[in-house]
């Protein structure tokens, strides 16, 4: 009697035993996480589709879609996480990492996504230094300072580094852009024993995420806009200390409600405040930033 080898081929695929028959598929040397996650994305994704009774030619057009993503996803695009992020997900996993996992209680400095920009070994520069290259003279220039300090115990942390990146006022970030210098509008500064850091960088603008791939063409057909609210990103990173990937946001941005990748927290919106008597910068803007140690 092989009616049990068969079931998978004979059962209905609207009927839930061909899902379980394609979850049991799974063989033993499947590690328990990765079985209790693919159980559940294979759950998952065979509901929607019978919930939405996706066609050939629908799946189709998925396919193709993540095809191209993959396609443009070299370290000047990153197009599957910019596709992952103009769906909310990359901001929902950092929730889930951050927040359930009952770490932000203790983090004071709200964490926010990475994104597809960063890139490692950003120019070192010793406090106070500019990472404003090409003297963009437009740019409203800014000086931002502040500390990076023990959560716990209030006291300053030393040697801390502050891995900082922003867009240029034509809104693209320095490796999208062949007109930059390579490295612009990017830096790594390590505070002191007072736990402070000063730089100067520019105010961002808002700007409108890649929209010539698949994210762009996503967004095009649900009649969403494209714009990020202006946005610097640090990670934050001290011996001893939990790594903090985040981004501050500009209060006066008229998308700060409104963020293609719903990456905007309360806590992380700041004020450019107008900056008097230094021929450098127009604006200063103060943040301490909080660490939790191991
Ligand atoms: C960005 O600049 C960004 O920071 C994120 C998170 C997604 C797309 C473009
Ligand atoms: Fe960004």
């Amino acid at each position: 009697d092989n009616s049990d080898t068969l079931k998978a081929t004979k059962t209905s695929r609207f009927d839930p035993a061909f899902t379980d028959a394609v979850i049991n598929a799974t063989g033993p040397k499947a590690s328990p996480r990765l079985r209790q996650v693919m159980a559940s994305l294979t759950r998952h994704l065979h509901d929607f589709c019978r919930e939405n009774e996706i066609t050939v030619e629908e799946y189709m057009a998925g396919v193709a879609m993540i095809n191209g993503a993959g396609k443009m996803s070299d370290a000047k695009r990153n197009e599957g996480q910019l596709l992952t992020d103009v769906l909310g997900l990359e901001t929902l996993v950092d929730e889930i990492t951050y927040t359930l996992a009952g770490e932000a209680v203790d983090i004071p400095t709200a964490t926010a996504i990475l994104g597809p920009f960063w890139r490692k070994d950003a120019p070192v520069y010793a406090m106070g230094e500019s990472i404003v290259m090409n003297g963009i003279p437009e740019g409203d220039h800014t000086f931002m300072s502040g500390r990076v300090l023990d959560f716990d115990t209030g006291e300053p942390i030393e040697n801390a580094e502050i891995d900082i990146w922003h867009t240029a006022p034509n809104g693209l970030y320095e490796q999208q852009d062949p007109s930059q210098p390579d490295m612009n509008l990017r830096g790594r500064f390590y505070t002191g024993s007072d736990g402070k850091y000063n730089f100067y960088c520019l105010r961002p603008t808002s700007y409108p995420i890649p929209m010539d791939g698949p994210a762009g063409k996503l967004l095009t057909l649900l009649d969403r806009h494209a714009m990020r609210p202006a946005h610097i990103h640090f990670i934050l990173s001290a011996e001893g200390y939990k790594p903090l990937t985040t981004q501050i946001f500009d209060r006066r941005d008229r998308y700060i409600d409104d963020d293609v990748v719903f990456a905007v927290k309360d806590s992380l919106v700041v004020d450019f405040l107008p900056r008097e008597g230094d021929p450098r910068a127009r604006f200063g803007l103060e943040y301490d930033f909080k660490l939790v140690s191991y």
